[in-house]
């Protein structure tokens, strides 16, 4: 019997780890893992059971990038028809927060995949890059404008061009990572913090995702219009007036996610 290539775990209450598993290939990426990732992240986003979801590989690579092996002798069209950004964009667009614990290699599409999370949990000894030029091709899923984003122009250039790999800290300097945590820690720690986010009133952290992402993309008259609508809509929920009344009862809240 085979080993899927992704694995779904459940390693705490609200909280789904999804596993890239092909170790043999530094976990790269062939349109087996892409589609099972985002079939797993559709099903997740629909789990009421699930409120916060961590996307890993192993502790030698996140993922090595797309598969090359597999896209070497392909043409235009077949690229096209694979139609390999709507299937990024059902985590870009999963409506629950999404932790990237990344160890070992974050290259090329597996940079790509960490930047359509929302936190990135890295190793000290991660490595993260965009070495596509170095095989005649650019980044296609996202790198030229998520890295920019990320960590500006210049940095994101310097990456870019060259094609050359980067520490993480170097990435947690510039912006790229959330944070830094030693190797051993990275899959902890990232639970952890799901865990935490997990516990909290899920509308409200619905919402708060929503906001950023969609304001990254707006003016800021237009994201702060966004956000005081979110805000003003979280004050018809029960988790508002749960959250409060227990802060000023000084108990423990209990969230219905209401
Ligand atoms: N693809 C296929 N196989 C890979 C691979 C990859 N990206 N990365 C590693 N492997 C395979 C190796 O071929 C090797 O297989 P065997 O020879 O054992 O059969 C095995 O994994 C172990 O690799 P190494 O022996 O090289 O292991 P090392 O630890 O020495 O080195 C490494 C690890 C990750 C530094 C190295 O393998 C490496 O440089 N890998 C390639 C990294 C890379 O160039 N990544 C970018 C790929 S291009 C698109 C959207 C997105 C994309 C394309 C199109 N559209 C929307 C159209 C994305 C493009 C990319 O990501």
């Amino acid at each position: 019997m085979t080993t899927p290539v992704v694995l779904v775990e459940r390693p705490a209450e609200g909280v789904a780890l999804v596993r890239i598993n092909r170790p043999d290939a530094r976990n790269a990426l062939n349109m087996e893992v892409r589609r099972l990732i985002a079939q797993h992240l559709t099903e997740l986003a629909d789990d009421a059971g699930v409120r916060c979801i961590v996307l890993t590989g192993n502790e030698k690579s996140f993922a090595a990038g797309a598969d090359i092996k597999e896209m070497a002798n392909i043409g235009s069209i077949e690229m096209l028809q694979r139609g390999t950004l709507k299937l990024w964009r059902t985590i870009a667009s999963c409506p629950k927060p999404v932790i990237a614990a990344v160890n070992g290699f974050a290259l090329g599409g597996g940079c790509e995949l960490a930047m359509t999370c929302d936190i990135i949990i890295a190793g000290e000894s991660a490595k993260f890059g965009q070495p596509e030029v170095k095989i005649g091709i650019i980044p296609g899923g996202g790198g030229t404008q998520r890295l920019t984003r990320a960590v500006g122009k210049f940095k994101a250039m310097r990456y870019v061009l060259t094609g050359d790999i980067f520490g993480a800290r170097e990435a947690y300097e510039m912006g790229l990572v959330s944070e830094l945590v030693p190797d051993a820690d990275v899959e902890k720690h990232a639970i952890e913090m799901a865990k935490r986010i997990a516990e909290l009133p899920p509308l409200a952290v619905e919402q708060a995702k929503e906001a950023v992402l969609r304001g990254m993309d707006a003016s800021l008259e237009t994201g702060l219009a966004l956000e005081t609508k979110a805000i003003q809509l979280l004050f018809s929920s029960e988790d508002q007036k749960e959250g409060m009344a227990a802060f000023i009862e000084k108990r423990k809240p209990v969230f219905k996610g209401r």
